[in-house]
Parts: C-alpha cells; sequence; structure tokens
C-alpha cells in the first residue's frame, strides 16, 4: 500500500505537536504534503512558528509550512493559553526554528495541492478551527470533490463540551466556517471529545514516552506533563487527554477507533450553546448522515503505536 497524502492544519499546541510528530516518524503510511497553520490555541504568530519546531525536533526541517488565517471568518479570536500555557507548546525547551516559513498562503496551498492530484488522493486533516479549509471551499468550490477523506479533531456528543458547557474549543472558535466543512459533502471523519478523552496520558504511559529516551521521547513526556497538570485539576482523571494524535493514529490504525456514519451539524447562531455539535447519533432525524463520528478508542492500543513509532525519530 502506498502512503495516504495528507495536509495537516493545525494550531500547534502540545497535542498538534504529538499528532505532527506520528505522522512524520510513519513515512509508509503517511506522506505529509504540507503543514497549514492557523490561528486557535494561539495565535497565528505562534503556531506558524510552532509547527516548524516540531518539525525540526522530528529531523524533518524539509517539511513545508504555510502560514493561514489569522481569525475566524466571522468572529474574534479566543484562544486557549489557559490550557496550553504562553508559546502554545510549554514543557519542553525548545530551540527557534531556523527552518523557512514558505511564502505562500496556506489556503492558497490547500487549493493548489488538491488541484494538481487526482481526485481522492489527498487527505486534510485538520487539528484546529476549520478556518483555513472552509476559506479554501469557499475560494474553490471545486477542490471540494477532489478531497479523498477529511479527518478531523473537534466537537463531542457525550462528552458536550470544553471551552463552553456545549462546545468543543476547535469548532467553537470558528462554528461559521465548521458549517462550511461540515454541510461541504466531502467525505468526513470526527474524533470528538467522546473518543479523545479516552485517550489518557497516565503516568505509565508518559513513562514510556521519557524511556524512550530520544530528543523526542523527552520532548513528549515534558509536554504532556505540562498538559496534564490543568486537565487533572478540571477533569479529575488520571492524566491529559491526547486529543490531535487521534487523527493521524486514524491514518495509519483506524482499527483502533469504533464510530457511527450520522449526521452532524453545527450550531452557529445561538449564544448559549454556539459551535455546539449537534450530532444524531440516536438517529432519531431524517437528516442524511455526513460524518463518520467516533465514539471509542482502543486506548493501549493507540499509546502503543504512537510510542512505537515515536521511537523511530
Ligand atoms: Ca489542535
Amino acid at each position: 500500500m502506498t502512503a495516504r497524502k495528507i495536509i495537516i492544519d493545525t494550531d500547534p499546541g502540545q497535542d498538534d505537536a504529538v499528532a505532527i510528530l506520528l505522522a512524520l516518524a510513519s513515512p509508509e503510511d503517511i506522506d505529509v504534503l504540507g503543514i497549514t497553520a492557523v490561528a486557535g490555541n494561539v495565535p497565528l504568530s505562534l503556531t506558524s512558528k510552532n509547527a516548524r519546531i516540531v518539525c525540526e525536533l522530528a529531523g524533518k526541517p524539509d517539511t513545508l509550512v504555510f502560514a493561514g488565517c489569522d481569525r475566524p471568518l466571522g468572529r474574534k479570536l479566543v484562544t486557549a493559553e489557559h490550557v496550553h500555557g504562553q508559546t502554545g507548546l510549554n514543557g519542553p525547551v525548545l530551540p527557534d526554528p531556523v527552518m523557512p516559513l514558505q511564502e505562500q498562503h496556506a489556503v492558497d496551498f490547500i487549493i493548489d495541492t488538491l488541484r494538481a492530484h487526482d481526485a481522492g488522493t489527498v487527505t486534510l486533516c485538520p487539528l484546529g478551527p476549520l478556518t483555513n479549509i472552509a476559506m479554501a471551499f469557499e475560494k474553490a468550490p471545486d477542490i471540494i470533490e477532489k478531497v479523498q477523506e477529511i479527518v478531523l479533531m473537534g466537537g463531542a456528543y457525550f462528552e458536550v463540551g470544553n471551552i463552553t458547557p456545549a462546545a468543543e474549543f476547535n469548532i467553537y472558535v470558528d462554528p461559521q466556517a465548521a458549517h462550511i466543512v461540515f454541510s461541504s459533502g466531502a467525505p468526513i471523519v470526527v474524533m470528538p471529545l467522546d473518543v479523545t478523552h479516552k485517550a489518557l496520558v497516565t503516568k505509565p504511559r508518559n513513562d514510556a514516552f521519557r524511556a524512550i529516551g530520544s530528543a523526542v521521547g523527552t520532548a513528549v513526556a515534558e509536554m504532556t506533563d505540562f498538559f496534564e497538570r490543568f486537565d487533572k485539576e478540571k477533569y479529575g482523571s488520571n492524566g491529559a487527554p491526547l486529543h490531535d494524535p487521534c487523527v493521524t493514529a486514524y491514518l495509519i490504525r483506524p482499527d483502533l477507533f469504533t464510530g457511527r456514519h450520522i449526521n452532524v451539524e453545527i450550531e452557529t447562531h445561538s449564544e448559549l450553546t454556539l459551535g455546539m455539535t449537534v450530532a444524531d447519533w440516536w438517529r432519531v432525524t431524517d437528516r442524511p448522515p455526513n460524518a463518520l463520528f467516533m465514539g471509542d478508542i482502543d486506548a493501549d492500543g493507540f499509546f502503543a503505536l504512537l510510542t512505537e513509532r515515536l521511537s523511530r525519530l
């Protein structure tokens, strides 16, 4: 089988960093055509820098990194320094990147890449707010039918919300963009909080990262340590959820996840529930399915895969 061609759209973020590292560690499964940064966890100047820090940590400074939209389509940017720290990558001390940021705008890179490839051969992997993807779809609607699949981290059903009582962060930051993507007709796979809250970095799993004994293993252990402080306080859980790597793990081992093909709509108006992913998990409407909405993960299998792959870098 040839490696799956992907574009990672991201707002790093410690968990984004681990998702990127997993992809870059798996060239036989995943061919990273480019990484597009978007404003989200922290502002764009930091996410576009952090993406390059992570590529250099992986020893892949030739990876193409593009800066995209610096704010959501129709509202003010909401960030999450309270979770990720001031830089977005708090935890390890990592050097500033030397590799350049590409000059092309991320949205144009997404458009050009989909146009240049055969239909059904490029997968989009959004790990942050969906602004860049929605902007590309609005600017060049012809690319929508060329998308093989969109595998994204965002939303929630049973776990409901983490940034408001009703909404998950990525969708809440740019609900308008999420609405455009979910109504685009492109095949979508969703990794919601329902899944990612089961991918907990417990002490033994953190120790396994550290035991890799490499710069990558140590950095990932320190990132997940930092993350943990916040999540333990908030959820009283045994460790921090590792959200975004669920996306890149799915590309390698889809069998680790189970879900339902259902209708998912995005709340774009209500002040109270803005950004809620209204997922018809129980299939109580006639609205047609538009997403494979995941509900469960083999967490031990996921962490075994992650540790094995990260040890290659
Ligand atoms: Ca993210």
